[in-house]
């Protein structure tokens, strides 16, 4: 075997002027990251660029990805830029997997200085498919505009990348691994972590295990089907529910991360998840949930496939909160939701008297607040809720927590939303995806509904659909500003609030790598009729949103790509 150090090489390279970030992360059509020479390695640099040398020498890094294709070409470079780069350490995932949650419990477990993520999360997979790459920061959440926006400016300018080419790492054996480099910061330590049971540990104390041992696997355990849809999170989910809680080994399905997850789209909802509604229709299950590829979205059901809203799970899980331990010991100090997430959680918020924050989409906007100690619960209506155990959404936290609830009031799924509608009436809410939208297109439909509400005579004015009167009482562009460090971020998404509080918001998604995302999110609330159908409850809304935006005349789509 060949003992000299390896070669550190500095190679030339030039930047590309689209690498800004979306929503969370960059993502890419996986061919971009092919065909475009050092696409990948100019991003990698710009992120280690963007860390002081000091801070990178003195350091930990983890590095984990959802196993999607890509994922292991992507792990081999990051690490021999890592190493060049004067890194101190990295953490990586077993096999390079690691979930998002996971990612971030490893992160704060470490005190890491960050992490990268190779995850395009709920973006369809393959060689035809997304990558993407997230990169968090030390509190183990996404990296802020500000971080983000420095990472961008880099890769705009750069020159040349750092790269130790002949390092060759062992991804399947746990424990240490050192190299030694022809530079000045070696040597280099890689430590491949059982990320499966840090996260596992981190879940043992939060949860009574004892109790949901007795609910999953007990003399009157019920029956429970959890779908991870050939994500990262199977693992986590064999680990804890059947091989800890006890549950069937066929009670989760779909466990084995697959490169292009089955060839299905991994995003738990009622379209990519359908086969898991279809399942559950009979009534053989009380309870089943289904995550996205990297583990930090969810979707719940009860019994016969009865789908929970997540802006109900959110809130359902803030009114019930005190059952889950963690938060018996820490107490609760505020409660968040996104913006375009429905008003539930408002109204938990309000008769508990706990501090309600409304930010924008994404989030890495809570997690600002739980650093200051001001937030404990989050979600937002695209399938992520947590608590502020780690800085990301958790999938496999919200199982938990919903299970914990179920034992704890001793009920199913249903008497539990039906309980909760009961008692604080139901805001009914949908969201209405077009996809890929010819970009054009989706802009100007943004700046011509912008332009429309901005008119003082906006307020005020009526919409008619057949005996449903709405009148707008607000309308604007939102914008947040952060209670900690006061930074205002704009441009959030366009909403017209009417008198009775229905809403109806128009944003663009900012995780597409095709075209543009349309999203419409409609939303009604009814303290008594709260067993009507949710479509036909928001059909008239729905007809004034597309009456406003003209959205199908300008595409020519008659409909909706996915409806939630
Ligand atoms: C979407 C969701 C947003 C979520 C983001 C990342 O963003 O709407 O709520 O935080 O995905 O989730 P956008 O900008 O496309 O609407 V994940 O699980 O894809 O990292
Ligand atoms: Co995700």
């Amino acid at each position: 075997m060949d003992n000299s150090p390896l070669r550190v090489l500095t190679v030339p390279t030039s930047p590309y002027s689209d690498q800004k970030p979306g929503s969370n992360g960059l993502r890419r059509k996986v061919h971009v990251f092919q065909s475009r020479k050092n696409y990948l390695h100019n991003f990698i640099q710009s992120i280690f660029s963007s860390i002081d040398l000091r801070d990178r020498q003195g350091s930990a890094l983890v590095v984990g990805g959802d196993g999607r294709f890509f994922n292991q070409t992507a792990i081999e470079v990051i690490v021999q830029m890592a190493a060049a780069n004067g890194v101190g350490r990295l953490i990586v995932g077993h096999h390079g997997l690691m979930s998002t949650p996971a990612c971030s419990c490893v992160i704060r477990k470490f005190k890491a200085i960050g992490g990268i993520i190779l995850t395009a999360s709920h973006n369809p997979a393959g060689p035809d498919g997304d990558f993407g790459i997230k990169f968090n920061t030390a509190n183990g959440g996404p990296a802020n505009d500000g971080i983000t926006n420095k990472i961008f400016q880099l890769s705009r300018t750069i020159e040349e990348f750092a790269i130790c080419p002949g390092l060759r790492l062992d991804l399947t054996t746990l424990g240490k691994q050192t190299f030694d480099l022809e530079n000045k910061f070696k040597p280099f330590i890689v430590e491949i972590v059982d990320a499966v049971e840090s996260y596992a540990n981190l879940m043992r104390n939060i949860f009574d295990f004892a109790t949901l041992k007795e609910l999953l696997s007990g003399e009157n355990h019920i029956k429970i089907r959890l779908d991870a849809m050939h994500g990262v999170v199977g693992p986590y989910v064999k680990r804890i529910l059947c091989d800890e809680l006890g549950c069937p080994d066929n009670c989760a399905v779909n466990c084995v991360p697959m490169e292009d997850f089955g060839g299905h789209r991994p995003d738990p909802n009622l379209i990519y998840a359908a086969d898991l509604i279809d399942i559950m229709r009979d009534g053989a299950y009380d309870f089943g949930a289904a995550f996205d590829s990297d583990g930090d979205r969810n979707m719940i059901l009860g019994k016969h496939g009865l789908f929970v809203t997540p802006s109900d799970s959110l809130a359902v899980i803030a009114d019930n909160i005190f059952c889950i331990p963690y938060f018996q010991h820490s107490g609760v100090r505020g409660l968040a939701r996104s913006m375009p997430t429905s008003a539930a959680l408002d109204r938990v918020a309000k008769a508990t008297k706990i501090e309600l924050y409304e930010t924008p989409t994404g989030w890495k906007f809570f997690g600002n607040l739980m650093d200051a100690g001001l937030l404990s619960l989050c979600g937002e209506e695209s399938f992520g809720t947590s608590g502020d155990h780690i800085r990301e959404k958790d999938g496999l936290w919200a199982v938990l927590a919903w299970l914990t609830i179920m034992a704890s009031r001793r009920q199913s799924v249903e008497e539990i939303l039906q309980y909760h509608w009961l008692k604080y009436g139901r805001n009914y809410f949908t969201r209405y995806d077009y996809e890929n939208i010819d970009i054009d297109a989706a802009c100007e439909m943004m700046e011509d509904v912008e332009l429309m509400i901005a008119d003082k005579n906006f307020v005020r004015q009526r919409f008619a659909v057949e005996d449903k009167i709405y009148q707008v009482e607000k309308a604007d562009n939102f914008e947040y500003t952060d209670p900690v460090d006061s930074s205002i971020t704009r441009n959030q998404g366009l909403r017209i609030i009417f008198s009775d509080g229905s809403r109806i918001i128009y944003r663009l998604g900012g995780t597409s790598s095709d075209g543009a995302t349309v999203r419409i999110y409609l939303e009604t609330y009814d303290k008594e009729a709260i067993f009507q159908e949710t479509q036909v409850v928001l059909a008239p809304l729905a007809t004034i949103a597309l009456k406003i935006s003209q959205l199908h005349h300008r595409t020519g789509r008659t409909g909706p790509s996915v409806i939630t």
